[in-house]
């Protein structure tokens, strides 16, 4: 919470300890807000809280509710690479940086601010010449091909396209009870410009076979334990995405030579599915009769219940569904968690981005009243297909006080961010309910 105020200490230090606890205090058991717990909670935000009436009882103030990234409920860490802003460290072996959702304010993500994951160690960097770093083709096919990155460029369309790339656990942090991995919020997620060529062009060269109906990919980086007979991570996916005409084998971004952190020279993109099939330092692609067997398939890894589990129990995930498309989700860029305006600021011109995997964005909606009320934003059409879309509106205070800026998607089939994350799974994946940030007016 950069910019953030600072409130009365010990209602903000029981949520932070027990927030249980103090939501009971603040709410009672008849569920209202109101007489010294809404004095309290007021002080303890900051200032009133004019639509408390409406606030849905239990309702934990955005204010204190866990900073995403703070493991240990303090303030997240951040790390600065090289070319980059601070982004938060979620971990540093392996290496994951979030970005914080403020900072995803350009309608094109530049390098600066784009959110690193790795499963692995991160390999050295690429010596000599990138045109001679080599792609392999192989399994179900009537040609296997070695093709250099020259070959590449040289020998098939290449393809300007914007698009969006999410982790498969980005959100995870909103789940109760919290699943394992990293504590994302809403920040793994880049939308940026690439040069490559399809994947499928390539694939149709190699000659596809009878059995051939799923991927295997493989990259360069060393296992975390440094065994080089581990991979860091080998996922795949059906072939019918690896045909898909927005899935590339990428080696520039944003104008430039792939960065290496991105996985450069060379790397797949597979826009919104998880971000964890998008393989980096990529060398080598299987095509499979069945389903990959790499690091990250299989079991509860990228894998979503097909009936809902009961939340916090355990399960091997034998009867998951692998995760494919990603759901609807909406970020508030234009201002951070904790804004503090002067007083009598009455409007507020707010802007964001949207995405929902394969599907485009028919709305956005923001409410400042809990969700009372909602009104609509004007949404952008995509740049291309699988590209974010950018949201703007306008909304309106009636007074000083606390506020919250509450904001949800609604994807091209209807499907809207739910108010609280569904689907609880053992790892933490497709958590994407309406998000919020606190904002102080005086
Ligand atoms: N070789 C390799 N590719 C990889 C990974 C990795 O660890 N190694 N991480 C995957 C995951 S889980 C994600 S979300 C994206 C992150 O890409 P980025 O670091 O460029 O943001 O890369 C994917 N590709
Ligand atoms: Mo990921």
């Amino acid at each position: 919470m950069s910019k953030a105020y600072s409130s009365e200490r010990h209602i903000h230090e029981l949520y932070a300890d027990d927030p249980e606890r103090a939501d009971a205090l603040v709410w009672g058991r008849r569920g209202a807000l109101k007489g010294a717990a809404l004095a309290a909670m007021g002080a303890a935000v900051g200032g009133a809280i004019p639509f408390a009436g409406s606030m849905p009882s239990g309702t934990m103030p955005a204010l204190f509710a866990r900073p995403a990234a703070a493991q240990s409920g303090g303030a997240p860490q951040m790390m600065r690479l090289e070319g980059k802003v601070d982004l938060i460290l979620l971990g540093e072996r392996p290496l994951v940086l979030e970005t914080p959702e403020h900072e995803l304010d350009d309608a094109i993500t530049p390098y600066s601010k784009f959110f690193v994951r790795n499963n692995g160690q991160t390999p050295q960097p690429h010596q000599g010449d990138p045109n001679a770093w080599r792609i392999t083709v192989e399994g179900e096919v009537s040609r296997p091909l070695t093709l250099t990155l020259g070959e590449l460029k040289s020998r098939f369309q290449n393809v300007t396209r914007q698009l969006q790339m999410e982790c498969g656990g980005n959100g995870r942090s909103f789940f109760a009870p919290q699943t394992r991995g990293n504590q994302w919020g809403n920040g793994a997620i880049g939308n940026a410009e690439y040069v490559g060529v399809r994947l499928r062009d390539v694939l149709q060269a190699a000659g596809l076979g009878p059995n051939a109906r799923f991927t295997g990919h493989f990259g360069s980086d060393p296992h975390l334990s440094g065994d080089p007979n581990r991979q860091a991570i080998s996922r795949g996916m059906r072939i019918e995405k690896a045909m898909d005409e927005d899935t590339l084998i990428v080696w520039q971004m944003n104008g430039q030579p792939l960065p290496h952190i991105h996985g450069g020279p060379v790397r797949l993109l597979v826009p919104g599915w998880p971000g964890s099939l998008s393989q980096k330092w990529f060398t080598r692609i299987l095509i499979r009769p069945d389903v990959h067997n790499g690091a990250g398939m299989g079991g509860t890894s990228y894998r979503m219940p097909v009936r809902p589990i009961v939340p916090g129990s355990n399960n091997d995930g034998r009867d998951f569904a692998d995760m494919e498309s990603m759901p609807v989700r909406s970020i508030l860029s234009s201002h951070a968690h904790g804004t503090r305006l002067p007083a009598g600021t009455r409007h507020l011109d707010i802007r964001g981005a949207a995405w929902a995997g394969d599907l485009t964005v028919r709305a956005v909606h923001t409410s400042v009243d809990f969700g009372a009320t909602w009104q609509e934003m004007q949404v952008a059409a995509p740049a291309n297909r699988h590209a974010w879309q950018r949201w703007q509106g306008r909304v309106s205070f009636p007074t000083d006080g606390y506020y919250e800026i509450w904001y949800r998607a609604t994807d091209s089939q209807g499907r809207m961010q739910p108010h609280a994350p569904a689907n609880w799974n053992p790892q933490g994946y497709g958590a994407n309910p309406v998000s919020r940030i606190a904002v102080l007016i005086g």
